[in-house]
């Protein structure tokens, strides 16, 4: 299997999913802003949507988004209780959390990234984003992980979202429960063999 991703990028959180499962993997670099892979390959000409995260599986078949590419990751280890089994209500739920992850905390820090956003929008889309999270913090109270006592993808694909916090200049520093399980989830050591591959840390 290929990993396509750029450092710290939200390709952490499958990279991460390919550790915490044990795969055999190839992560291959793709910047976002060079969409260049090593070699010199033109990264459009493998994911013509230009972004990571990209899976190749072993016959050559390619997955992109990053809640399905966790989710499919889940299920080549199911010994690893990634995800609960499918059609079960948990595996619902975990959809639920991948997917409130994703548009409401991934792309809710997207603009923040963007040179080119006005300082209003800025402004803005930084209060909405700290509701999100206080939320979550709220959520997480008296729990281990989002789903509860397990750790799973989705709390991989939280971890990763939020580590963009201070680069952009949102504020999670009273979100306690936030913070504790992000240390946890830090210290865990798939995270941090993901980390390091990808020179985090
Ligand atoms: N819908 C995609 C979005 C992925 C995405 O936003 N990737 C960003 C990095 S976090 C990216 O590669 N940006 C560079 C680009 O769009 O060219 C997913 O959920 O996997």
């Amino acid at each position: 299997m290929k990993l396509y991703y750029s450092p710290g990028a939200c390709s952490l959180s499958a990279h991460i999913a390919l550790h915490e499962a044990g795969l055999a993997h190839e992560a291959i670099p793709a910047p976002t802003k060079t969409h260049q892979l090593p070699d010199g390959t033109d990264y459009y000409t493998i994911n013509p949507l230009g972004y990571v995260p990209m899976l190749e599986l072993d016959g050559g078949e390619r997955l992109r988004e990053g809640p399905a590419i966790v989710q499919y990751i889940a299920d080549q280890a199911p010994e690893k209780k990634l995800a609960p089994a499918n059609g079960t209500l948990a595996r619902y739920q975990l959809q639920s959390w991948l997917n409130f992850i994703g548009t409401e905390v991934h792309k809710g820090f997207s603009p923040l990234f963007n040179p080119a956003t006005p300082d209003e929008v800025k402004t803005s889309t930084k209060e909405k984003l700290a509701n999100r999270l206080k939320w979550v913090d709220g959520e997480l109270a008296g729990k281990q992980y989002l789903m509860g006592d397990a750790f799973s993808v989705a709390d991989g694909y939280l971890f990763t979202v939020t580590n963009w916090a201070p680069r952009v200049g949102v504020d999670i520093a009273g979100l306690h429960n936030l913070n504790a399980y992000r240390a946890r989830i830090g210290a865990r050591p798939a995270v941090q063999a993901a980390m390091k591959a990808e020179g985090l840390i």
